[in-house]
């Protein structure tokens, strides 16, 4: 079984529809060439900086970098994609107030590595180590997490086009329910050319794939998440308030969570001594709001 791909023109209904039925989707060529252009620009550059991962579930042949909304400018943009927020917005917005950033990475699958362990992206939260569990604290019928891949290559059988098991978000999984492995047959790989999409939910059983072919494989994972949850990648740390401070784009600050979550949820007081110890919100701290 194969996911669907959707033109470029798609609306968030066809999206929501086709993640709730197969747990993922393709958006096609959503992505500008002078898009491309930019993030080549930064992307080439930073993989060259970035060391292979050590162990297995990162992959000793796979370069995984972060930080990308501090380092990247050219992500920025993609981070606040209007037709992907609106869909995490949809997918999300009935278990929170507000929706977060939750992990910007690179993923530079080179030549050799083998398949990624098949997971579901929701574990981090507890319940299943590296399993296919990943119900953990976050109750089963609760989304937590909707996720993007971003072709900056094309994806291909051979150089490891993302493994997804469509329809597994929707299998029996957590508490005492038994861990269920996809059959060879159950699984598909995200084929899509660069400048393309791979979205789907936390729940969905996927897995980097094997790379046998001569060159790499670079997608660009950005993820969403509930805003009551903690980030994947600690964004308060990759991209810190001078950084924020900076960035053009509110909504994208936002994002990363010098927001309010809820009416009381992340506010802030200052570290210096020179400012009033009063608990504030995030926004007056960055200078975003003026009035006290
Ligand atoms: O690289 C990919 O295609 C998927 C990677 C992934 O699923 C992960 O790192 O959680
Ligand atoms: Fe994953």
């Amino acid at each position: 079984m194969k996911l669907q791909t959707l033109p470029p023109d798609c609306s968030v209904d066809e999206i929501v529809a086709a993640i709730g039925r197969d747990g993922g989707c393709i958006v096609r060529d959503v992505l500008s060439e002078d898009a491309l252009a930019a993030l080549d620009g930064d992307v080439t550059r930073l993989i060259e900086q970035t060391e292979a991962g050590t162990d297995e579930w990162a992959g000793t042949q796979t370069k995984r970098t972060g930080g990308l909304v501090a380092r990247a400018p050219s992500s920025r943009p993609v981070v606040t994609h209007p037709l992907v927020l609106a869909a995490a917005n949809t997918m999300l917005g009935g278990f929170c107030e507000r929706i977060q950033l939750n992990l910007t990475q690179l993923i530079s699958i080179l030549p050799g590595q083998g398949g990624q362990p098949l997971h579901r992206d929701r574990f981090v939260w507890g319940g299943g180590g590296t399993s296919f569990d990943g119900a953990g604290a976050v109750p089963r019928e609760v989304e937590p997490q909707f996720n993007t891949i971003w072709a900056l290559t094309d994806f291909t059988e051979e150089n490891g086009a993302t493994v997804v098991a469509p329809g597994s978000q929707r299998w029996e999984f957590g508490g005492t329910a038994p861990e269920r492995e996809p059959r060879p047959e159950e699984l598909t790989q995200a084929v899509m050319s660069r400048g393309s999409a791979l979205l789907y939910t936390g729940s969905v059983i996927h897995a980097g794939g094997q790379n046998r072919s001569d060159s790499a494989r670079i997608g660009m994972n950005i993820t969403y998440s509930l805003g009551w949850l903690r980030q994947e990648e600690n964004q308060y740390l990759s991209c810190p308030p001078e950084v924020a401070k900076e960035l053009e784009d509110p909504a994208l600050t936002d994002l990363l969570g010098y927001t309010m979550g809820n009416f009381a949820l992340g506010f802030c007081t200052s570290p210096d001594p020179a400012d009033s110890p009063r608990s504030t919100t995030p926004e007056r701290m960055l200078g975003r709001l003026v009035s006290p």
